[in-house]
């Protein structure tokens, strides 16, 4: 392990912090949360902000054409691939002050703490903001890192619309952030992520490091079930063509299957839409999209065959139209084990008490370990909360994490004496 010049090298927690609240105006929620998502004026104000923290740093900014901002502390070797710490700034329409956003100012409190101690590194560090990370406005979530990843096309992901109709490609134009960089050009040394845990384990077990060694794999499969729109009044119950009553028997079936694969196994439906959504007409469309997750590769497929099988035949039974997309997938990640020993040992050099742990929220690190060595580390939230603007977090988490990303960052960087 490395230990940089001086002895007891630790983040600035209450600059951190600070940072974390000012960027928290931005966007505000209307319950002490966020709702600055992707792409909206509020994003773009965040980017803003970001951007001038990086120029005080002395960083210099790269954009792709998905938006990504990828901001340069130079190393000493210029031929040296860099070390990327990465996450967030786009938030959930009622989202936390944390989700994301403690990695990408955790990232640039760390270029900050070698900064003030003239540490030099062999490799550069980039931090990184990827755009549209939550995938709440535009589907499926982790899109920039996805077409950086190669999973996505750029065509493909400036095509995808949001609930009122814009598309991803017009709205980047329309704030000003279309880079010029190719998606995906940039290669990688490595890839951090920290980020807050949100879910409730590190919190009961009581760690204050979460040192994440896989991420369980997700399926958003986007329905569009089709009734026949009819007076809610005057139609009797044997002519109903009813797509609500097909949608809430289908929401029962998720939640038994994903019951039946206990323990480690999640599925919900998280969003939904009535056309024409008017109290006393039955719909004649409803779209919703069911969320199943898994660290198993054999239940998420197994999960995903049931659901549609029996999605078919509930649909079958009462006659309503039924076809299914898949709007959002990666399957379970294993992070790099070199990676994740250099967290577990940062985290034991501190003194912080810390678990292994599997990530129950998808990450950009996801796609990130599809291209480089790539792990996360974790901080605990209050209550296991998060994707609610109550989402919580101590300050003193908040630096911890953050002094082990600094000492893993730094070992994987290689400091210069
Ligand atoms: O859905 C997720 O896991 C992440 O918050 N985008
Ligand atoms: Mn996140
Ligand atoms: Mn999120």
């Amino acid at each position: 392990m490395v230990a940089a010049p001086g002895e007891n090298l630790r983040i600035n927690g209450d600059r951190l912090w600070d940072s974390l609240m000012d960027m928290a105006k931005i966007g505000p929620g209307i319950a002490g949360g966020n709702n600055r998502q992707t792409l909206t004026d509020a994003d773009a104000e965040g980017r803003k902000l970001f951007q001038t923290w990086c120029d005080d740093a002395g960083l210099t900014m790269g954009v792709d054409k998905m938006g990504t901002m990828f901001m340069t502390r130079a190393g000493t070797d210029p031929d040296a691939l860099p070390v990327y710490i990465g996450s967030h700034l786009d938030t959930q329409p009622t989202g936390g002050k944390y989700d994301g956003v403690l990695g990408v100012l955790s990232g640039l409190e760390v270029v900050r703490t070698l900064n003030d101690l003239g540490i030099k590194t062999k490799h550069p560090v980039v931090v990184a903001n990827w755009t549209n990370e939550e995938g709440a406005r535009f589907a499926p979530a982790m899109l920039a890192s996805g077409v950086f990843a190669g999973v996505h096309d750029l065509d493909y992901a400036y095509a995808r619309k949001d609930p009122e109709g814009k598309s991803f490609g017009d709205e980047l134009q329309r704030i000003g952030w279309v880079g010029e960089e190719e998606v995906g050009a940039r290669k990688m040394h490595a890839y951090f992520e920290y980020h807050i845990e949100q879910g409730p384990i590190l919190e009961a077990e009581n760690k204050q490091i979460g040192v994440v060694t896989h991420c369980q794999g997700l399926w958003w499969l986007e329905f569009t079930l089709t009734g026949k729109e009819a007076h809610t009044g005057s139609t009797p119950m044997t002519m109903r063509v009813n797509a609500g009553l097909a949608m809430s028997r289908i929401l029962e079936m998720v939640q038994e299957v994903a019951m039946n694969e206990q323990p480690g196994a999640v599925g919900g439906v998280g969003q939904m839409f009535f056309s024409p959504n008017s109290r006393n007409v039955l719909p004649g469309k409803v779209v919703f999209t069911v969320d199943i997750r898994t660290p198993s590769q054999e239940k998420l497929d197994r999960m995903r065959a049931k659901i549609e099988k029996k999605a078919a035949e509930i649909c079958d039974d009462l006659g309503v139209g039924c076809s299914v997309e898949a709007v959002g997938h990666f399957d379970p990640v294993t992070f790099d084990p070199v990676l994740v020993g250099r967290v577990r040992e940062a985290a034991e050099k501190l003194g912080y008490s810390h678990m292994d742990i599997i990530s129950g929220a998808g990450h950009d690190a996801c796609w990130a370990a599809k291209v480089a060595p790539a792990t996360m580390v974790m901080c605990p939230c209050v209550g296991g909360l998060s994707h609610n603007e109550a989402e919580d977090i101590s300050k003193e988490w908040a630096s911890a994490g953050a002094d082990v990303l600094l000492y893993a960052v730094l070992e994987t960087a290689e400091i210069v004496e």
